[in-house]
């Protein structure tokens, strides 16, 4: 009773907005700050608190809105591998969100005894642990009181990691449950994050030269200081390493954030930020607000802007992943594979299958079904053509690379270099820093110019259209949304226009964070692309 009191005086203070409905969806919850976010933060904290017991482990609440404009900003709760909130809890965290303020206290029990309800006594007095962090925005130590005004309510142990990138905090609560485990991550700081990293780095550096600096665009983000504290764990350039030049790293000025600039920015646009003056031929890289994608480009000699997105990132460290087990000669005992969605270039995907012989899997949009599909590979690499991504290598995989006994001096060098790309690579979850510094060293390694990295394959031409519909919901795929079930006879329809194009694939389905449907087309030719991109549109409209 004691605790139903303070959970009603606590959640007294955060009302729900008149009229707002809450979802948990594919980036958690996200909406302007203002707009009854503190409301959410504080059945988050609840949440929280139960998974925690559940799962008899520490559990993250990231706050943040990503790439989104600097005054939205969002919650999302990070499991305890570093995964993402399982997906039978999003209903929990949705029904508790858009429950009133005054009715909270009871929700809660009711939730408790719902979740909990296997040994309910014991989980119940299990002590919950929740550690969080928030990116840069101004609205995020407000934020921070309503999340700890639940977690003081209940009188659960919390720690407040301050500002982090979105996968340092993942990395942070991977470490703090695998402590002392076989699977340890390492040291669950920030300063323990940089050391993992710059090692691993200094690893696969060893007898190769990275040509010319890398600029990074930080989308004025929580990226941006993260970056440069990591700098002052890495060699220089001269000493061996890398030369990383940080722009848009103004973090100070709020509504910078984000703003022309950033991984959104270059992908939707196709544009490289108007403040980069980069060189023909310089590579650059645009992170996003919290620092978990990342994205290539350059301008060619001729000055035509060139952009390298995340089905490059994919397919180049695949490659590099399947060189080294094949000389370390562990490739028979591995299973390599690739994860796409839909929206990746039909010219990756058929590079992966034919030039590179591996498989590719493709799932729905959203990164928690990548990030699934690609744990079910022994080495799985899953990137979103957005920059979403990063490298899971299973138990078994981690143990063949390193209990390998090198028979030459080639396969030791093979062995040591997967055994650094194993920590190098934020196995929790897409990381934009450390995806950069592994696509900066598979260059090194082969050599490559961003030119070379391009000509591997060339994108088929191809179209996004966001519509708006009256109500997107109607919209049922299937096929990993590659198919509509309904409406009725879309599919049809749609399977005789693509018929019409020489390599011509479309889909449609709605969105999950934005109230409208998205229409991708790709063809043969730019014309063909727009063309078929019109008809689908016109058929869904
Ligand atoms: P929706 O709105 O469901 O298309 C978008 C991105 C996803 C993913 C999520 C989460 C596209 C086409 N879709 O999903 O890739 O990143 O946002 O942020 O880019
Ligand atoms: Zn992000």
């Amino acid at each position: 009773q004691a605790l139903l009191n303070k959970l009603a005086d606590g959640a007294a203070a955060y009302p729900i907005p008149e009229g707002r409905k809450y979802e948990y969806g594919t980036a958690g919850f996200r909406m302007k700050a203002d707009a009854g976010l503190d409301h959410v933060m504080f059945t988050v904290g609840l949440i929280a608190i139960l998974r925690s017991k559940k799962r008899n482990a520490t559990i993250g609440i990231m706050i943040t809105a990503s790439h989104n404009p600097a005054e939205d900003n969002g919650v999302k709760l990070v499991d305890p591998m570093g995964d993402m909130l399982e997906q039978s809890w999003e209903g929990f965290a949705t029904r508790l969100a858009n429950t009133p303020s005054d009715k909270i206290p009871k929700a809660y029990e009711a939730l408790v005894n719902e979740t909990l309800v296997d040994e309910i006594r014991q989980l119940q007095d299990r002590p919950a642990k929740v550690v969080f962090a928030r990116d840069t925005r101004a609205s995020g130590p407000y934020l921070v009181t309503a999340l700890k005004a639940a977690l003081d309510a209940v009188g659960v142990a919390y720690e407040d990691k301050g500002i982090l990138t979105t996968p340092q905090l993942h990395y942070i609560v991977r470490c703090i449950n695998t402590e002392g485990t076989v699977y340890a991550f390492g040291e669950p700081t920030e300063k323990g994050y940089y050391t993992k990293m710059a090692n691993a780095f200094k690893t696969l550096m060893y007898g190769r030269t990275i040509h010319g600096a890398i600029t990074v665009d930080a989308a004025n983000g929580v990226g941006g200081p993260k970056l440069r504290q990591l700098i002052s764990y890495l060699p220089t350039a001269a000493e061996g390493g890398i030369d990383i030049k940080v722009v848009n790293d103004d973090v100070l000025k709020p509504e910078a954030l984000n703003f022309e600039c950033g991984a959104d920015y270059v992908k939707t646009k196709q544009r490289s930020p108007p403040n980069l003056n980069a060189k023909p031929g310089d590579r650059c890289c645009s992170l996003d607000g919290d620092a978990d994608r990342v994205v290539y480009y350059y301008n060619d000699e001729q000055n035509v802007f060139h952009l390298l997105d995340g089905d490059r990132i994919a397919t180049l460290g695949a490659a590099f992943l399947a060189d080294m087990t094949r000389v370390a000669g562990i490739d028979s005992k591995l299973k390599i594979g690739i994860v796409q969605t839909a929206y990746a270039n039909g010219a990756s995907t058929e590079y992966v299958e034919k030039v590179l012989k591996l498989p590719v899997t493709v799932t729905a949009t959203g990164v928690k079904h990548l990030h699934h599909a690609a744990a079910r590979y022994d080495i799985g690499v899953y990137f979103e053509a957005n920059g979403h991504g990063t490298v899971l290598f299973s138990d078994n995989a981690i143990k063949i690379i390193r209990e390998s006994e090198p028979k030459s001096p080639g396969q030791k060098h093979a062995l040591d270099s997967l055994r650094a790309c194993i920590d190098l690579i934020n196995q929790a979850v897409g990381d934009a820093i450390s995806d950069m510094l592994f696509a900066e060293i598979v260059l090194a390694h082969k050599s490559w110019t961003p030119d070379n990295w391009r000509n591997t394959y060339i994108d088929l031409p191809n179209r996004l259209v966001r519509v708006e519909v009256a109500d997107r919901s109607i919209f049922k795929t299937t096929d990993a949304e590659r198919r509509l079930t309904s409406p009725k006879g879309a599919q049809e329809e749609i399977d005789k226009l693509c018929s019409m194009y020489q390599k011509g694939r479309a889909f449609a389905r709605a969105s999950g964070t934005e109230d409208a449907v998205r229409v991708y087309a790709e063809a043969h030719s730019k014309i063909e692309s727009e063309k078929l991109a019109g008809q689908v549109t016109e058929v869904i409209r």
